[in-house]
């Protein structure tokens, strides 16, 4: 008796594979339409989990489907190796961050090898290889000198606890994203790349893309595109002008006082001299001290205090009191506000709070403060009685026309603050010298490789300062003494162009040649976490939108399609390594095989969504495998191999049968892959054709229960490559990956097509077509949703519904 021995397999496919370089695409044109598909790269840190074997099982049923389709498909892997876990853990323990990353890489390396994904190895790197981010280095003085990149004093988020700059996305209510300390404000000297050029570009070409509507949406909302008015509001008291800027023009006459944000430059100057001055330093300091947490909750009390001055309202030219008050932000807009408490939410707080006017100016709704339009009220004869929206247009004109202010639009989008004072990253190429200022490295020195150092603990500086062999250097330009810069950049930074790096990997003399570049880009299917709707896809676009623009690449976009994957989670929970329920792939593969753990991961439901584990969805799916085996190799041992042909009489009886169910599973798992990611229901269909060979092995004759158990195998392979290939082998002696995806007769599907009447009350409403196999609940399903069905159960209650298979549904209402 014969065992499925999937570990014996999967070696035997893994050598052949391995020393074949099966996976690997050659740049070369051949004619052939390519796809590019590829998976988030990895951070290597630890071993791998099971949201990386899903993550890569998704890309690697895709990519082998896009190959048996015809394609030659470029499916690579690198690791995102610099980072702060690495570094952090150098500190803790002492062990080199590199030692520690490139320990992890082999494991992931192992692992990837052990579950068969069909990478392209010859296309490998770690993004803190020198041959690397010499060119990620380069990419940065591309940007520079396109004025992209740049270097300015600002007040940072800083993480006490990892003593380091964080971007803004990094900060999560307050919070490091990494260590979850609350995070201060500091000010420093910082570099920047000018994302914010781009905010239009990466808004609009959304509209490009095919991501999903909720990556698209989170995209949307971090851009944050306003469209307004700039108002300028004089201070005759102080000579000074404030502009502020209002998405609601229309309410101008209803602003009954100002507001500034506390860390507004002239707060001091404006308060100095009033009674008020000493209020409104105690009151600035405390904010700056504030939790930021605290001060982005809008439900909290406001505060704040008099400045003692007013400004002039320009359409009435009413003096309105100016307070300081921490509800406004300095980093949006101007920093300082118009308030319309009738009208909006947070002066309407404020002014209740403080007992200020409040004053409806538009009508409609009942109470105030009243978000919504309407005629204008309360305003000037000119615009009074105007609906709001065309009176914002006036109003507008008007003020332009005034030279009062001018049509704005504002985005939530900051500039990218790139620089992080820490080792384990990519040496920022830039020079300071006294004569010369901000040098930058010549290309020709790239890459500025990262020194090795024995004290990785940060001191509110990089680590790196502390290297003055390194550090000090000449100017480029003078030859005069100069001193490095010591930030290194944001990891981020790394994975914004590693996907363009893959295309040309081994190139020693340019981060990539375009041509070859151009061929390949953008990706086709990219697959990966919706943890990174946000930062990582942002970033990448930048990245290309930007050498687009230096004509270094062609693409607008890095990544076509997106697939975002759901978690794996145990008991509805999230693995984590606090709550001790994180299961590792390694043992389910050492136990099981890597065919059942990765089919398993893929069966387990539909990918974008989480799913729960469950050992015995994990046996259920190695027994389908064992079984898939052995029907390959009993039938293997009757006839011995031969090719696929199928019955060469038209089948009948239970020949029949079986190969409808055949080509309705190649029907069926070829609507699921193509252009979708319907796994789970694809790998049941292959059970179904399985179990159906089982059923009828006895009856049929040989060469149609061949067919369908090579068919079967064949249909598997993109999920279990290694028994796929093992059964093909026996049935046909080919290689299973080396054959065209099978194509479904359809001839023999439409047989299984039945007419269905769908009555209400016994009358006839409708007739449908649906497959003879469908059960009482899709045939029910798909009766509900016809429209003159609807229309005859519309407001009745349904008592009683009738269903006979193939033949009648009848609903029975009163
Ligand atoms: C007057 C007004 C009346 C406003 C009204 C709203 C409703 P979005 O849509 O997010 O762009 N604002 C402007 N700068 C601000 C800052 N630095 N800190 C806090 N709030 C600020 O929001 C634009 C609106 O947010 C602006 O329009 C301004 O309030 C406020 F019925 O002006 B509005």
């Amino acid at each position: 008796e014969h065992r499925y021995e999937p570990h014996e397999i999967e070696r035997k496919w893994q050598a052949i594979w391995e020393s074949e370089r099966t996976w690997e695409v050659p740049n070369e044109d051949d004619g052939t339409p390519r796809s590019y598909v590829l998976e988030m790269l990895p951070y290597p840190s630890g071993e791998p989990h099971m949201g990386h074997l899903k993550n890569y099982s998704v890309g690697d049923a895709v990519a082998h489907f896009r190959r048996r389709n015809g394609m030659r498909v470029l499916h690579p892997m690198g690791y995102d190796a610099f980072g702060l876990p690495a570094e952090n853990n150098a500190i803790k323990t002492g062990v080199h961050p590199r030692k520690a990353t490139e320990d992890s890489i082999a494991s992931f390396q192992r692992q990837f090898r052990s579950w068969g994904i069909s990478i392209d190895w010859s296309r490998e790197f770690g993004t803190h290889e020198p041959r690397y981010y010499r060119w990620t280095q380069w990419i940065f003085l591309k940007l520079f000198e396109r004025g992209l990149a740049y270097r300015k004093e600002a007040a940072v988020n800083w993480c006490p606890k990892d003593a380091t700059v964080l971007a803004n996305e990094q900060v999560i209510d307050g919070h490091c994203e990494r260590c979850g300390t609350a995070v201060e404000l500091r000010q420093l000297e910082q570099w920047f790349f000018r994302i914010t050029d781009y905010a239009d570009r990466l808004l609009d070409d959304l509209a490009t893309i095919d991501w999903p509507q909720h990556v698209v949406t989170m995209q949307r909302n971090w851009i944050g595109r306003s469209e307004g008015a700039e108002v300028t509001f004089s201070s005759p008291e102080t000579g000074v002008d404030y502009s502020v800027f209002t998405t609601r023009p229309d309410t101008l006459f209803g602003a009954t006082f100002f507001v500034m944000a506390p860390e507004h430059p002239d707060v001091l100057r404006l308060a100095a001299g009033t009674e008020h001055e000493q209020a409104v330093r105690d009151y600035v300091n405390g904010v700056l001290n504030e939790n930021r947490e605290d001060r982005a909750d809008t439900e909290r009390t406001k505060t704040g205090v008099p400045l003692g001055r007013t400004v002039i309202n320009p359409v009435n030219g009413e003096a309105i009191p100016m307070y300081v008050a921490d509800y406004v932000l300095m980093e949006y807009g101007t920093g300082a506000i118009m308030a319309v408490p009738g009208h909006d939410e947070r002066d309407f707080d404020f002014a209740t709070q403080f007992g200020l006017e409040i004053r409806r100016v538009v009508g409609g709704g009942e109470e105030l403060p009243y978000p919504g339009d309407g005629p204008l009220v309360n305003s000037s004869p000119e615009f009074d009685g105007l609906n709001n929206r065309d009176a914002l247009e006036q109003i507008v004109d008007w003020l332009d026309r005034e030279g009062k202010g001018h049509r704005s639009i504002n985005y939530r989008l900051r500039d990218w603050l790139l620089s992080r004072q820490r080792y384990w990253g990519a040496p920022i190429p830039i020079v300071y010298c006294d004569e010369h200022g901000i040098v930058p490295v010549p290309e020709a020195d790239l890459p500025v490789e990262l020194p090795d150092i024995e004290d990785f603990a940060p001191q509110g500086r990089s680590p790196l300062a502390s290297a003055e062999d390194w550090v000090n250097t000449t100017c480029p330009i003078c030859g005069g003494p100069a001193r490095r810069e010591t930030d290194t950049m944001d990891t981020f930074v790394d994975s914004s162009w590693y996907y363009l790096r893959y295309t040309d990997a081994g190139n020693d003399d340019a981060a990539w040649d375009a041509k070859i570049l151009d061929s390949w880009m953008p990706v086709d299917q990219y697959i990966g976490g919706v943890e990174h709707a946000i930062l990582h896809l942002m970033y990448a676009r930048f990245f290309v939108k930007a050498l687009a623009d230096l004509d270094l690449m062609e693409a607008q976009e890095p990544f076509k399609a997106l697939f975002t994957q759901g978690m794996i989670t145990r008991d509805g929970a999230k693995m984590s390594k606090n709550k001790g329920n994180v299961i590792s792939p390694i043992g389910y593969v050492e136990r099981y095989g890597a065919d059942t753990a990765r089919s398993y991961v893929l069966f387990i439901g539909p990918p974008d969504q989480d799913a729960d584990w469950s050992d015995e969805g994990v046996e259920g799916v190695h027994r389908f495998l064992a079984r898939l085996w052995r029907l390959g190799t009993d039938v293997a041992e009757q006839n011995g191999r031969q090719p696929l042909l199928g019955p060469l009489e038209p089948p009948e009886g239970d020949d029949l049968e079986l190969m409808r169910k055949a080509h309705w599973a190649i029907d069926k798992v070829t609507n699921d892959m193509a252009g979708r990611f319907a796994f789970n229901t694809a790998i049941a269909a292959v059970m179904e054709l399985v179990n159906e060979a089982y059923r009828r092995r006895d009856t049929v004759n040989a060469a149609t229960l061949h067919f369908a158990t090579a068919t079967a195998a064949s249909l598997i392979f993109p999920f279990a490559p290694h028994t796929a290939a093992e059964v093909y082998e026996a049935l046909t002696g080919d290689r299973v990956w080396e054959t065209h995806w099978p194509d479904a007769d359809l001839s023999l599907l439409e047989r299984d097509v039945v007419e269905i009447v769908v009555q209400v009350n016994g009358k006839v409403r409708d007739r449908v077509q649906a497959a003879a196999a469908s059960t009482r609940e899709e045939l029910e399903a798909m009766a509900r949703l016809r429209p003159n069905v609807v229309a005859h159960i519309d407001g009745k209650q349904i008592v009683k519904v009738v269903v006979v298979p193939s033949k009648l549904v009848n609903f029975v209402v009163r």
